[in-house]
């Protein structure tokens, strides 16, 4: 009798595992059908008023518009790296919607986030060909992927736009960028170029890029253009109030820290030195983080993830140091 009745407390436990089994298996079904992206894109017909007119939705087929298919694609490949690799669903990490809008004003030179989805101007293309200096801003899948990380910064450090902390920001959607377009194009460090907006400006202009990790201040220099004001190093920063504190401008000093840190420790970029700096943005830095503060922690997180001492910690520190970010 005492046998029976613990053959019935067993038979009760099993129900009960199979119970938290089915539990499991039902909650992880509905996490992998929520992580999905949903990508919308509009256009704007030329006029300004946001979101404007939806024109492709998630799954349907392109449309043979360029600024569209890009901007669609580009989202896509953006959530994938932060999907796939890093385990983030989404801009806000719980699935919202990737909302872009293209066509954006006319001989509008920009693109950008503002709080709640992507934007994108069609560059010169109302000018005779011979006199634009800007293409299309979805032309470039790093600018889409800088745009949609200003989104997941928002939700993450939340680093205010001005002066340092609006730099690392800006370094922030430059750095994931340039991940999403080495992870698309198979790229190694050591193969990359590290330009933030190859493609970018019309063969009118002398112009690599918008931006170079790699080298700051060398991208462009044109007439028409200027030369890029990027320091490579903290002896250059900028300090006057253009640009909210230089926030385009210093992002040159974080870009080349991290690009020396993925350089040394090799491989893809996207795999170590971009964990590195996903997770120091998502857990580690707060709203007026400077330079030395972005070292600091992304040194403890290299120890955390590779070990104290270890050649990826190594390389974090060394990139921050040429810089002239001690640490
Ligand atoms: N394209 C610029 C950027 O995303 C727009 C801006 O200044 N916010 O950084
Ligand atoms: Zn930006």
């Amino acid at each position: 009798q005492e046998r029976a009745r613990q053959e019935l407390i067993r038979a009760g436990q099993f129900r009960g595992q199979r119970q938290q089994i089915a539990e499991l298996v039902e909650r992880h079904r509905a996490q992998a059908a929520a992580a999905t992206k949903q990508r919308l894109v509009y256009t704007a017909d030329q006029n300004t008023t946001l979101p404007g007119r939806k024109v492709r939705g998630e799954g349907d087929p392109a449309t043979g518009d360029a600024a569209i298919d890009e901007a669609y694609d580009g989202s896509g490949a953006t959530y994938d790296l932060y999907q796939e690799i890093y385990g983030r669903h989404s801009i806000d990490n719980q699935g919202m919607d990737l909302i872009s809008t293209v066509h954006y004003g006319v001989g509008y030179d920009n693109a950008f986030w503002n709080g709640e989805q992507m934007t994108y101007g069609d560059g010169d293309e109302d000018l005779p060909e011979d006199e634009r200096l800007f293409n299309r801003f979805t032309i470039a899948l790093d600018i889409i992927a800088h745009e949609m990380t200003h989104g997941v910064t928002q939700f993450e450090a939340g680093l205010v736009y001005r002066n340092q902390p609006g730099a690392l920001n800006e370094s922030f959607s430059d750095v994931f960028g340039a991940l999403v377009n080495q992870r698309v194009n198979h790229q190694t460090a050591k193969e990359a170029d590290w330009l933030i907006g190859a493609g970018l400006f019309t063969q009118n202009v002398n112009a690599k890029g918008i931006r170079s990790m790699k080298a700051p201040g060398t991208a462009y220099d044109d007439p028409r253009l200027g030369r890029d004001p990027q320091p490579a190093h903290m002896d250059d920063i900028y300090t006057g109030p253009d640009d909210n504190g230089g926030v385009h401008i210093n992002s040159g000093i974080p870009n080349r820290a991290f690009y020396i840190a993925a350089l040394d420790i090799g491989g893809y970029a996207w795999e170590k030195a971009g964990r590195i700096w996903y997770i120091t943005l998502r857990d580690k830095l707060g709203q007026t983080a400077d330079f030395q503060e972005a070292a600091r922690q992304t040194l403890l997180v290299a120890a955390d993830l590779f070990g104290q001492g270890s050649l990826e910690q190594q390389a974090v520190r060394k990139g921050w140091s040429e810089v002239g970010v001690g640490v």
